[in-house]
């Protein structure tokens, strides 16, 4: 049952029946002209649409890929503990379940000013609208390894011995399904592990046909009314993009027949996600996404989301590098050293795979430099250098240390150092859940656009692409043609905004006026 809402919105736009949540939407932005010698002319935009979110949630199911590792057992630990409410001992006292490091679940967003106290109004971004309750998503998934999710945490060295026993029982009845196992994707330290994997080496004809099957036997197991599929699994090598094989859809899904060299195992499951309507986010750095895929979804209105869990480092990246180019303050460089100890850095330790997640790691700065060209030329961008070793004593505790390199007023330097040390699984598993629960949400979410004062007769659903996740992945996809945003306000702005748009209110200005004005 779709539980009451902690609140409702009074306006004539927005009408709630029992199954929809329909809202009429003023859209404004600026758009500006230059003339050839003239300024700027910016003139404000209105566009009215009408959204509509379909209140009832269902049961869901996620399904992960690579869910024996480090992140796939975390977090499947992580919410049959909060699911069955445990606490635990540490050697710092009780411990209790919790979602922290979840932005939907354990942050907070402005519902308005408390017209009585002139207080802020908050409430937890789960509950500005109808989402699934992660306590209450019903998770499955593939790895190439068949060890059972017990002893895949044990595998792992990240939770408490403690918690494990706890679950532990649990954990003991959930067994990988056989998945794709192409080696010349993944580093070939990692081919002890692949004792779980589908028949055929090249078959990825037949690949996509059994991850279709697994979806849908998964969805009628537990009675699911949909399945969201996400990538945790190992980081593989960047695909090459040749023209005849991948750049299109009908071209990619001729390629997927003759099981070619350059279709990786991400991309296949992705393209099984797509046939079966079933959304597919992938958290690692490589480009499963090939323009074949992105058009394929496109075609069939399914979503896709990516790439690569934005955790620590980066995360710390996005919002610093906006403070400091937002500050006036010229960044020059950007040295980012890593070395961690689990599987996913030694699977790193290869150079083709180390690519992507420097790829993925580095390019995280450039619109918020380009967006200010008092201190930056056109062409001109900080030095930035990402290192990542293995260093297996540390296991799953990674450290990340920073050096921010900026030139301030009249030719002085501000030299900025980080050091940041956590496990990172704990950081990447609310991600995860973060990234089912919104993709779940976009499910639920259509809208037509009034034009001439009419309302389009249809509603349709966002871009395949979702954008919306950016704030959790280190190199948001975006629709194609469409900028790239990498600062994290403005991410989680666009996030905050639109569940505020789907219920008829205005975007967080943050002005507050009311304050300020005598
Ligand atoms: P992990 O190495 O512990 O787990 C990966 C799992 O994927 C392994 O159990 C492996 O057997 C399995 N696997 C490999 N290829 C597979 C395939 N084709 N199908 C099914 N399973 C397959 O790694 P971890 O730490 O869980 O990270 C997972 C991914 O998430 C990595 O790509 C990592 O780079 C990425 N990531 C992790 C972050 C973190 O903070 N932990 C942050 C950003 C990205
Ligand atoms: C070392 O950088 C290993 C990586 O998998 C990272 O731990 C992961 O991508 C998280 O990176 P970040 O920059 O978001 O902390």
């Amino acid at each position: 049952a779709t539980p009451d809402p902690l609140y409702t919105v009074d306006s004539p736009n927005v009408v709630y029946t029992d199954s929809t949540i329909k809202t009429k939407y003023t859209y404004r932005t600026t758009s500006v002209t230059k003339s050839a010698n003239g300024p700027y002319v910016a003139s404000p935009k209105e566009t009215v649409y009408d959204f509509q979110v379909d209140r009832a949630v269902g049961r869901v199911g996620m399904m992960l890929v690579g869910w024996g590792g480090n992140n796939g057992s975390t977090v499947t630990a992580g919410i049959i503990a909060n699911r069955r409410g445990l606490l635990w001992d540490t050697r710092e006292g009780k411990q209790a379940a919790n979602y922290y490091g979840s932005v939907v679940m354990a942050s907070t967003m402005r519902l308005g000013i408390d017209s009585a106290t002139g207080n802020e109004v908050n409430l937890p971004i789960h509950d500005m609208l109808p989402m699934v309750h992660p306590n209450d998503l019903v998770i499955g998934g593939w790895d190439i390894n068949s060890m059972p999710l017990d002893k895949a945490m044990d595998r792992a060295q990240v939770l408490e011995p403690t918690l494990k026993e706890l679950v532990r029982a649990e954990m003991a009845l959930m067994k990988p399904l056989p998945s794709i196992y192409y080696p010349d994707f993944i580093a070939a330290n990692q081919e002890d592990r692949a004792d779980n994997v589908l028949d055929g080496a090249r078959a990825c004809s037949a690949h996509v046909e059994k991850i279709r099957q697994d979806i849908r036997d998964f969805k009628t197991k537990h009675e699911l009314n949909k399945v969201i599929v996400l990538w945790t699994a190992n980081t593989e090598r960047f695909a090459d993009i040749i023209p005849g094989v991948n750049d299109t859809a009908d071209n990619l899904l001729k390629t997927i027949k003759t099981g070619h060299e350059e279709v990786s195992p991400s991309t296949v499951f992705s393209v099984a996600c797509i046939l079966e309507n079933a959304p597919f986010i992938n958290g690692s750095p490589q480009n499963t996404f090939v323009p074949g895929v992105i058009e394929l979804a496109e075609q069939h209105r399914a979503f896709i989301g990516g790439d690569d869990f934005k955790s620590g480092q980066t995360k710390m990246k996005s919002a610093l590098v906006d403070f400091l180019i937002n500050a006036g303050i010229k960044l020059t460089s950007i040295a980012s050293y890593n070395h961690l100890g689990n599987n996913d850095g030694k699977n790193l330790s290869s150079q083709k795979q180390f690519r992507s997640k420097e790829i993925s790691k580095s390019n995280v700065v450039d619109d918020m430099v380009a967006s200010n060209d008092v201190l930056y030329k056109k062409g001109e961008h900080p030095d930035h250098t990402v290192v990542i070793k293995y260093m297996p004593a540390v296991g799953d505790n990674k450290r990340a240390l920073d050096e921010y390199y900026a030139e301030i007023f009249m030719g002085g330097h501000q030299t900025i150092s980080m050091f940041n040390v956590c496990e990172d699984s704990l950081l990447a598993s609310p991600l995860i859940i973060d990234l089912v629960v919104v993709a779940e949400l976009m499910t639920r979410i259509s809208w037509r656009a009034h034009v001439d004062g009419a309302a389009d007769k249809d509603y349709k659903g966002f871009h395949s692409v979702l954008s919306i996740l950016s704030y959790m992945l280190k190199a948001p996809l975006t629709p194609p043609g469409t900028p790239v945003v990498n600062s994290l306000a403005k991410q989680r702005a666009a996030l905050t905004n639109i569940l505020r748009a789907c219920v008829g209110l205005s975007p967080e200005s943050d002005m507050t006026l009311e304050h300020k004005l005598f």
